[in-house]
């Protein structure tokens, strides 16, 4: 990992160091474009011509039902049934209290205007397999599915070698009360979500994330289908802050946590010790050193750094020019500076909250915004789920209050119809 010290830093170099990577390949659009292509022209034939091909599997059938699941699921211990049960219940706990119902206002005598929610009817949940498969981002988009209470959730999860998915995600499924699994994956469950096959339901938005297919896929049908999806996605990252009452091992567990997800992740430390970074940094390499990922690690801190600063508030600047996916303010004194924070996706304080409760089990959701998204998105929650629907009455004291001022405006627009949809009730 690079250090660099913020005074050193002029305004070009700030951007340069908090721009990510931008997609390189159009090669992967012309793929994507074929894949999609070919879903919506074969259906379901071509998600068979797929399993064989990308995933190297020959399907008898493209999904999984509840007795297979059960099945499949019995393979889990008691200890990995209880956690996986309490993630559950923590998540729902933290999600349903998302769901308020908003006053009725009335703007003037007579008028009453209020929003309700409804769900949105067809969801699609893409759960990844790949080099990590995440049983968690199941139940981060599923829980808050149920919550809002749509009506068909469709999942779509990459078939392993044995044409079937993991005992977790099985087991997942079965607590969300979701009775078959899709085993497709790649950009060819993007197109199956967002055209529908003759087996795979077309929905009305995709969640969840994906490699760089999975993300093209939802990219192009965001702009070409009327499937809306998630938010854009980009490669992980996480972005630490310490001071001198931080704690070297753990801001090097941090950093790891986060570079261990794949080689394209950033994992970044601002801090306002440089005696910290050093260690921080030693430690970073001895815990590498054991981890099973380690290769996957020492990619991802290639394109990692650290960045000294001579206060706290500066690295807040930092932080904030940077918008990380996941801040973790590793210091005692986080009420301090919390309030400076304006973009972030997630925010875990103090020395004791690691980024992985969030990741897991203490109720947050993980599925967030990257890639400086955070400037102008949230982390997926209840409301991703459901629309707000406006409603407004009007009572004959209401149209006598109101109808006036909108036939003055109607006029000035000159939208005589509009005018009239007033005058003939105030004539009636
Ligand atoms: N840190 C990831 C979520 C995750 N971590 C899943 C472990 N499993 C993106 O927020
Ligand atoms: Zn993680």
């Amino acid at each position: 990992m690079k250090v660099y010290n913020y005074s050193d830093l002029d305004k070009d170099s700030i951007a340069k160091l908090v721009q990510r990577n931008v997609d390189p390949a159009n090669e992967i659009r012309t793929i994507v474009e074929e894949v999609l292509g070919n879903v919506q022209q074969h259906g379901d034939r071509a998600l068979y011509d797929y399993a064989g091909k990308f995933d190297k599997v020959a399907l008898d059938k493209l999904f999984l039902d509840k007795t297979e699941l059960e099945e499949i699921a019995s393979a889990i211990t008691a200890d990995q049934k209880i956690a996986l049960d309490i993630a559950y219940a923590n998540i729902y706990k933290f999600h349903q209290s998302q769901i308020k119902a908003e006053d009725k206002v009335h703007t003037m005598p007579g008028v009453t205007c209020w929003r309700e929610l409804r769900p949105i009817e067809k969801v699609g949940l893409y759960i990844p397999g790949g080099t990590a498969v995440l049983p968690s981002t199941f139940l981060m988009l599923g829980i808050p599915a149920r919550i809002a209470g749509c009506h068909e959730i469709v999942v779509c999860s990459p078939p392993q070698k044995n044409g079937k998915v993991n005992a977790f995600i099985a087991y997942v499924a079965l607590v969300l009360g979701i009775d078959k699994i899709y085993t497709v994956g790649g950009a060819q469950a993007i197109a199956a979500m967002a055209y529908g096959t003759q087996t795979i339901s077309k929905v009305d938005k995709i969640f969840g994330p994906g490699n760089q297919f999975v993300t093209k896929a939802k990219t192009i049908i965001q702009s070409t289908t009327t499937t809306a999806i998630d938010m854009p996605a980009g490669p992980s990252e996480v972005l630490v802050i310490a001071d001198e009452t931080s704690r070297p091992e753990f801001i090097a567990a941090d950093l790891l946590a986060q570079a261990e997800h794949g080689i394209d992740s950033q994992s970044i430390l601002v801090t306002t010790s440089a005696r910290i970074a050093e260690k921080a940094l030693v430690e970073v390499e001895k815990q590498t050193e054991v981890l099973p990922r380690a290769e996957i690690v020492r990619q991802a801190l290639d394109n990692s750094y650290v960045v000294v600063t001579k206060s706290i508030y500066e690295a807040m600047e930092f932080s904030n020019a940077y918008a990380p996916e996941h801040l973790i303010l590793a210091v005692k004194d986080w009420e301090h500076i919390a309030p400076e924070i304006i973009n972030a996706g997630s925010v875990f304080l103090g020395n004791l909250t690691p980024e992985s409760a969030g990741d897991y089990a203490s109720g947050t959701n993980h599925t967030l915004p990257t890639s400086s998204y955070s400037r102008a998105y949230s982390g997926v929650s209840v409301d991703s789920f459901v629309k707000k629907v406006t409603f407004q009455f009007i009572t004959p004291e209401g149209i006598k209050n109101i109808g006036p001022h909108v036939e003055i405006l109607a006029e000035l627009e000159g939208l005589h119809a509009h005018k009239n949809a007033v005058s003939v009730r105030l004539k009636g």
